[in-house]
């Protein structure tokens, strides 16, 4: 079979000939019931009061086909009957390991022992990642502020879901015994449990209301893109298959996110400048509009970023350094980089912390590979920024959206518990901790979104503290019944 067709014989959609590997089709097939019963247990819950939520039809899109363009069809699925598959991009004849020592060798189609270890724990971590986003975000359903809304995130929580199904597929097709263990691990875990959390640290916050949702997918799902641009640069060619089709997909997750805080951003300039007010801190009359104020936006974006920035470990590490040198994780668009692609002896300007201020230091490039992809992440999260704020100055209202300083509430690497701010200054403990509130949301916030937040189930309408898209999806109107309830048609 062509490696663009995907063979919809098999209980599980594929593009890596599963019909004909009987014993990973009976480990696949063994583990599909516990994936079920996680996804019955952990996945999108008490959407809609009363009903059985998991009959409700949502208006999904499949993927069918890994050609560019046409990947995708739209229907109509009850979540669970979600066609989860297993697709890798087409694979690039001759494709040879473009980085590090093994730089212009055949890509490997096998795990080379030597790396097995590496290979497992970074696919074990990127599947981690992917159950635990669902499970923060299981709740939102029954705060949806609209039916076109409510189907994008379950739309981003089926994807995931089978973005783990592609890690797992990974670790049941190349790690024999250790992998099987590993995928039943990953079914296990859960976000924010302190017995069993999940491995990373952001992937054990909550993800309370519709503002973090987008935030996350806008921020948190883009530290997704970046890691799977990294490992699409893979030496083993399975890896790297599975990441570019994984990427086809998270380009909808950050287009929800950025949208999304888009939607909410210009729903409080509208009802600010139909009320007359111009001051973005006149919380009071701004919130009794039903809207949410700028700088509580941005004292959730501030949360929601630094959180991020921890997800790309240590600025220097040697787990980086060995990663790349052995041809395992490479660089975010590594093949277009005008250099040697094996980095011996080169070096990378790092901003480090000394005595009390920042300094730009360079240090020895392969260990700075973290640091080095979360500058490109940095610089990738610019755009959406620049929208939104051309959405508040052309409503001639006075406040800039913007990223905090890389040091700022920093938990992971080179600024860990040092006392920054969002601007970049070196504060002591009890100063940052007296202005707290202004840099992150407190209580106050949380208990004004959480009773701003009902759900919206009529077609077409929104809840007051967001505007409609511009257009819907998957070749409806923004009216169209994204979801439709049981025993209401
Ligand atoms: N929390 O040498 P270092 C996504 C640990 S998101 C807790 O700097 P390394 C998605 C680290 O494990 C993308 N622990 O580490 C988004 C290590 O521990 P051990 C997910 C942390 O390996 C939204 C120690 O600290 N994919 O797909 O260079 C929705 C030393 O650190 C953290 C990947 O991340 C943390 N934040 O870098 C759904 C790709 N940070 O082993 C999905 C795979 C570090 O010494 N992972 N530690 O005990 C990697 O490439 C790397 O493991 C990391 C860490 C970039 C995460
Ligand atoms: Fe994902
Ligand atoms: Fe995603």
């Amino acid at each position: 079979m062509a490696a663009d067709t995907v063979d919809y014989s098999t209980l599980i959609p594929n593009n890596v000939g599963l019909a004909d590997d009987q014993k990973l089709l009976r480990a696949l097939e063994k583990w599909y019931p516990k994936y079920l019963e996680w996804w019955s247990d952990m996945g999108p819950t008490g959407f809609i009061a009363e009903t059985p939520f998991q009959e409700a039809e949502i208006w999904l899109r499949t993927a069918v086909s890994v050609e560019k363009g046409g990947w995708a069809k739209f229907d109509y699925v009850k979540m669970p009957e979600y066609r989860w598959g297993i697709l890798l991009a087409p694979p690039e004849e001759g494709r040879t390991i473009p980085f590090g020592e093994h730089k212009g060798e055949p890509a490997w189609q096998e795990v080379p022992g030597a790396y097995r270890a590496m290979f497992r724990r970074l696919i074990v971590i990127q599947g981690d990642t992917e159950p635990a986003s669902v499970e923060q975000q299981r709740f939102l359903g029954s705060t949806a502020p609209s039916f076109y809304d409510m189907r994008n995130l379950f739309q981003v929580n089926v994807e995931e879901g089978r973005h783990l199904w592609a890690m797992v597929y990974l670790l049941q097709r190349y790690f024999g015994r250790d992998g099987r263990e590993e995928a039943e691990e990953l079914l296990r875990r859960r976000s924010g449990d302190p017995d069993r959390p999940r491995m990373l640290g952001a992937f054990n916050e909550e993800t309370p209301d519709w503002l973090s949702f987008f935030l996350f997918t806008y921020f948190t799902d883009r530290d997704g893109k970046m890691q799977l641009e990294a490992l699409a640069q893979s030496g083993f060619d399975p890896l790297s298959r599975t990441c570019r089709f994984m990427l086809a997909e998270e380009a909808h997750h950050m287009f929800v996110g950025a949208t999304g805080v888009g939607r909410i951003v210009n729903r409080t300039v509208e009802a600010m400048r139909d009320a007359g007010i111009d001051d973005p801190h006149d919380t009071e009359r701004i919130r009794s509009l039903g809207v949410i104020d700028l700088p509580l936006i941005l004292r959730k974006l501030n949360f929601h970023f630094s959180l991020t920035l921890d997800l790309f470990g240590a600025e220097e590490s040697t787990n980086a350094a060995s990663a790349f040198h052995s041809g395992v994780k490479g660089r975010y668009h590594e093949t277009s980089i005008d250099d040697d692609h094996q980095l011996v002896g080169s070096t990378y300007p790092v901003t480090k912390h000394v005595e009390g201020e920042f300094r730009t230091v360079e240090v020895p490039a392969l260990n700075a590979l973290n640091a080095r992809l979360r500058d490109d992440y940095v610089e990738d999260c610019a755009g959406g920024l620049r929208r939104w704020n051309r959405y508040i100055s052309e409503a001639g209202i006075d406040f800039e959206l913007r990223l905090p300083h890389i040091a700022f509430h920093r938990e992971v690497g080179e600024f860990a518990s040092l006392h920054v701010t969002p601007e970049g200054e070196f504060l002591d403990a009890a100063t940052w901790n007296s202005r707290r509130a202004s840099y992150l949301p407190v209580e106050d916030d949380k208990i004004f979104i959480e009773e701003l937040m009902q759900q919206v189930t009529t077609p077409g309408e929104f809840a007051s503290w967001i505007a409609p898209p511009k257009k819907g999806i998957g070749g409806k109107p923004v009216e169209f019944e994204y979801v439709q309830i049981p025993g209401t048609v």
